[in-house]
């Protein structure tokens, strides 16, 4: 299995994130990236590379996904954050102020001046810091995206997008969850250009793969799922519940499979099996994982209890959906652990799949 990592990813480092009223530490930070190469370079897949898609070629694929509002405000983002005070470069930029949904409570169509306020219209949390390297690194994720899906296309069975900042919380046109542009969503999309009729997003991040569900919300063409911590209790909070099955041309190709808090692997395997029976079941010609390790047991944020050993099986069972298959790198704040993690998943895929 090739491997496309970002050179760029560690120019995103947030420095803090706002929880429960104080700021604490970033949970997503580029040392997450660094352990998976390491371990990838300890246990070789296949070869280990940077993608080499043209400017021309990536802001094609990402503004396949995204809105250009969102795209040109993301790519001066920075600039904006420090013209409004030259003491904000030390500073990350966070939101504080949000359009609720209704219309009729707060416009979205009219952008705001005020970067601060423009921040809010374009997030939907105060959790993801923007920093000056935060661009470059999401674009060379969906650069790495892009390369996955390109090398799937044309004929391997498999590719690995090692992608930070992770992606499938971004919709459209917004951020949230540690996300910026959503790498998944961009690989799926990839592949329906380059032909496959059909294509499934299985998503195994321990979170709800909002952004991703939102994208593909009203269309037949993709589908997808999403097994997670049932949003009663657990973020994105707002989305993610089993009555959410798609709109309008895309009735039925939305499928969510949420778990409570506190799930082992056994339920959690049985979810991964209805999964790939709604994938088989829809016909799918290629299949996109976003490859969430936070669903470990020592995961500081999350709350299933999967031990490394098990990840081998789990590759095993996305093996045995037989569909090319791109996988792009999400959540996983077990630091240590998070390149055993997916280098287990990912093997347990290639043995059962060569
Ligand atoms: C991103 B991905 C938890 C705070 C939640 C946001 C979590 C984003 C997860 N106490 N902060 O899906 O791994
Ligand atoms: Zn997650």
């Amino acid at each position: 299995m090739q491997t496309f990592h970002n050179p760029h990813h560690a120019g995103h480092a947030g420095q803090q994130e706002m929880f429960r009223g104080r700021m604490v530490p970033c949970h997503e930070v580029p040392a997450r990236l660094d352990y998976v190469l390491a371990e990838l370079q300890r246990r070789p897949l296949g070869a280990l590379d940077v993608p080499t898609l043209s400017d021309a070629a990536l802001d094609e694929g990402i503004g396949r996904v995204h809105s250009a509002r969102y795209l040109a405000f993301l790519a001066s983002a920075w600039t904006e954050w420090v013209a409004m005070d030259p003491a904000n470069a030390q500073r990350d930029a966070l939101p504080s102020v949000w359009p609720l949904g209704n219309p009729h409570a707060f416009r979205r169509d009219v952008p705001p001046a005020n970067f601060a306020a423009r921040l809010g219209l374009f997030s939907f949390d105060s959790g993801s810091p923007l920093t000056a390297g935060t661009w470059a690194a999401a674009r060379g994720g969906a650069a790495c995206a892009l390369a996955a899906a390109a090398a799937v296309a044309s004929g391997a069975r498999s590719a690995f997008a090692l992608t930070r900042p992770p992606g499938h919380h971004a919709g459209a046109d917004f951020l949230g969850g540690y996300c910026f542009l959503n790498n998944a969503a961009i690989a799926a999309q990839a592949l329906r250009d380059a032909g496959h009729a059909r294509v499934a997003v299985l998503d195994v991040d321990y979170h709800h793969g909002n952004g991703t569900q939102t994208i593909f919300y009203e269309r037949a063409d993709v589908l997808t799922v999403s097994i997670h911590g049932d949003p009663v209790t657990e973020y994105p909070f707002f989305l993610g519940h089993a009555d959410e099955r798609g709109a309008g041309a895309g009735a039925g190709f939305n499928l969510n499979l949420p778990l409570p808090r506190g799930s082992g692997v056994a339920v959690w395997r049985a979810q991964l099996d209805q999964a790939l029976q709604a994938v088989s079941d829809f016909g799918a010609q290629a299949l996109v994982v976003p490859m969430g390790l936070d669903t470990f047991e020592g995961d500081p944020i999350s709350g299933f209890t999967l031990r490394s050993e098990d990840y081998f099986a789990v590759g095993a069972a996305l093996a045995s959906a037989r569909l090319p298959t791109v996988f792009t790198f999400e959540g996983g704040y077990a630091v240590a652990e998070v390149g055993t993690n997916a280098v287990n998943l990912l093997e347990g895929f290639q043995r059962a799949c060569p």
